[in-house]
């Protein structure tokens, strides 16, 4: 039994894997969350009690971060702000808690000697062609877009030569576009979702052609359980379950789902510096550390999100109003 200090565990894919731990391991997890927009206590409901503790802080607090680290056996950090188009309006505070937070909870680490893992994303290898063969792999160069990918990507190296440089037992996951339950109606799936279930018409960007290689957060989940058990220190984990789709067969396929004609959509203004495509070659983790996912079928999982949002409206109502205004604004 373990006790895992989990940061951003109020979030979307911070609480899947909460919710995962809980039920495949003994650990205990404690919980570090700012609870910002994106932060949700109604996320680790009928998970409190003796096996989860929710401290609500920041991680750039080094008071509040030393208490909990040096408890902990190891840490693993989900907490980020994680909007793209968020970045594109106001980089300050990706800054704030994506370098500072992470370089704080590092200096913890180091002090205590405790093992991290640290979650990133595929996005910081820039994008991919349409039509090019190669898939991301852990040696493709980093080449980040935008103000949030390029803060990952300053995370993650800062990771890197805190292994080096001070001997931190750390291991890294870039991880590519999860769906599943408890995402913030601002990312793309469950704003389609939602605008439906309002009677408004999905909102898609630019052509729609862009490439997207979606993951089910549970199998996201499962592979950083893996690599905390069994990574090797220092060593990058890509992380994605072959689930490339263009956006606009998402679209497509939520409508169809919804009993919608599949296009009733609208295009609108494109994201700038919209990434193109994205693909993960995960062969690394399947073979070192035997993981595979267990969602295969994006049609199943998607129907399962449909029917998770329609259920929990209660969930999400309370923001979808702002996130809407934010985005009409904007053209989008
Ligand atoms: P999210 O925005 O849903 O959740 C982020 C959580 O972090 C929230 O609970 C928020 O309150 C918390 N947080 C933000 N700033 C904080 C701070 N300063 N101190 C403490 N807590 C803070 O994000 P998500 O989609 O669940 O992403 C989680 C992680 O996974 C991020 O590191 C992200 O870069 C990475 N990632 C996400 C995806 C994806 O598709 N969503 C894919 C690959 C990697
Ligand atoms: O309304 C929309 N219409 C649309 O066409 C929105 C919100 C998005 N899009 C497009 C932009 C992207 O091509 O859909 C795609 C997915 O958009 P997001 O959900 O914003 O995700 P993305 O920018 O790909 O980043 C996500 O995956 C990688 C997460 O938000 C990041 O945290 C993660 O690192």
């Amino acid at each position: 039994m373990r006790n895992l200090v989990v940061t951003g565990g109020a979030g979307f894919i911070g609480s899947n894997f909460v919710r995962h731990v809980i039920e495949n391991t003994d650990d205990h997890v404690t919980v570090l969350d700012k609870l910002t927009y994106a932060g949700n206590r109604a996320s680790l409901e009928g998970l409190s009690g003796s096996r989860v503790d929710l401290v609500e802080g920041d991680i750039a607090d080094a008071e509040v971060v030393d208490a909990l680290v040096s408890e902990a056996d190891a840490i693993v950090h989900f907490a980020a702000e994680s909007h793209n188009d968020n970045s594109l309006h106001d980089p300050r505070p990706f800054l704030d808690t994506n370098i500072i937070g992470t370089y704080t909870l590092l200096e913890a680490a180091r002090r205590h000697g405790t093992r991290f893992h640290h979650i990133s994303t595929d996005e910081v290898y820039g994008d991919l062609e349409l039509d090019d063969p190669q898939r991301f792999t852990e040696s493709t160069p980093y080449n980040p877009s935008s103000p949030y990918s390029s803060t990952k990507a300053g995370s993650d190296l800062l990771v890197r030569a805190w292994v080096r440089s001070f001997g931190v037992p750390a291991t890294i996951s870039n991880c590519s576009n999860n769906y599943g339950p408890y995402q913030h109606v601002e990312k793309f799936i469950p704003r389609q979702i939602t605008n439906v279930i309002r009677g408004i018409r999905p909102k898609l960007y630019g052509t729609g052609e862009n490439v997207r290689d979606w993951i089910h957060a549970e199998d996201h989940s499962s592979a950083v359980l893996a690599i905390l058990d069994g990574g090797a220190i220092g060593e990058t984990y890509l992380i994605g379950a072959d689930g490339e789709k263009d956006n606009k067969s998402v679209v497509e396929l939520i409508l169809d789902l919804m009993g919608q004609p599949s296009d009733a959509y609208d295009h609108v203004v494109d994201r700038a510096g919209h990434d193109l495509r994205y693909a993960i070659d995960s062969s690394k983790l399947r073979s070192e550390l035997g993981w595979a996912p267990k969602f295969q079928d994006f049609e199943a999982g998607l129907a399962d999100t449909v029917r998770w949002y329609r259920d929990n409206e209660s969930w999400w109502a309370g923001s979808k109003d702002g996130v809407e205004a934010f985005y009409s604004a904007k053209g989008q």
